[in-house]
């Protein structure tokens, strides 16, 4: 049975080698290919040839395992470790040239299932700012030589990231649940990638994040490195994170917000 450690090696190796390759071409030009679930949510070539890479990496590390990524979807494995793998999260921020994309790993036990996994390992890349944040479930969440932990949140109210999705209806009822936050907010900050909002929490560089709408592999490894900072992430209430809502933050700010939110059941 291979340990927590050795997949965070694993997941922090190629998560390093696919951020720099991303950076690489993000250099020399970004080509949207195609558009996915609305024409706001695109796929540059480089989604598709990162993803290509990582998934080659791991076939050739731990052939037993199963794959499930953004760009070329799920396979199963046999060894019961399932890789969780956002090749380009950001993806507008990226195509943009906004510096706030990752490349985003999870190593999970179990299947392509939010509900049914456990995460062990987790590494979140930003190429263009060097930041790696990893976690191993029970061995703490780190970024470089500094361990993590969230905040906790202070008077003047949480600073509160978040996001809109891609689904042009979900935006009102999105800036309405907004505006029932804002009486817990000292502000609020839109990031525009799940995995680096997820490290921001883990990191007490926002005291909270919500967003519906998100993938798994938005959310797998991010999810890990708050956990293991101390912080709750979850999504219904009692529920784990997923399509619904995801939710993270401080114990003590995650039970203020979290009865203020809208949940898809
Ligand atoms: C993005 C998320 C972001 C969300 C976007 C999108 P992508 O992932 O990280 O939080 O608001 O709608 O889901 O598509 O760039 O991998």
């Amino acid at each position: 049975m291979t340990s927590a450690a050795d997949l965070l090696e694993i997941a922090t190796r190629i998560a390093r080698e696919a951020g720099e390759l991303a950076h690489r071409r993000r250099r020399e030009g970004v080509t949207v290919a195609a558009t996915k679930s609305a024409a706001a949510d695109i796929v540059t070539a480089a989604d598709r040839e990162v993803e290509a890479f990582i998934r080659a990496e791991l076939a050739r590390e731990r052939p037993d395992d199963g794959f499930f990524g953004e760009e070329s979807g799920a396979e199963e494995g046999t060894s019961g470790i399932t890789w969780v793998v956002d090749p380009i999260d950001g993806t507008v921020n990226y195509a943009y040239g906004i510096p706030a994309w990752a490349v985003s790993i999870a190593a999970v036990e179990g299947t392509a299932e939010t509900a049914a996994w456990t995460a062990l390992a987790g590494a979140v890349f930003n190429p263009v700012t060097g930041e790696l944040f990893r976690a191993s479930r029970g061995g703490g969440a780190w970024l470089g030589d500094q361990r993590l932990a969230v905040s906790e949140v202070g008077p003047a109210g949480g600073l509160v990231a978040t996001g809109f999705g891609y689904n042009p209806e979900t935006h009102g009822p999105a800036l309405a649940q907004l505006a029932r936050v804002m009486p817990i907010a000292r502000d609020v900050r839109r990031i525009g990638a799940a995995s680096l909002d997820l490290a921001s929490v883990a990191a007490g560089r926002v005291d909270a994040y919500y967003e519906r709408g998100t993938q798994p592999w938005d959310h797998a490894a991010g999810a890990l490195l708050v956990a293991e900072a101390g912080g709750a992430v979850g999504g219904a209430p009692g529920g784990r994170p997923g399509n619904g809502m995801v939710i993270a933050a401080g114990p003590d700010f995650y039970s203020r917000l979290e009865p203020l939110l809208d949940y898809e059941r």
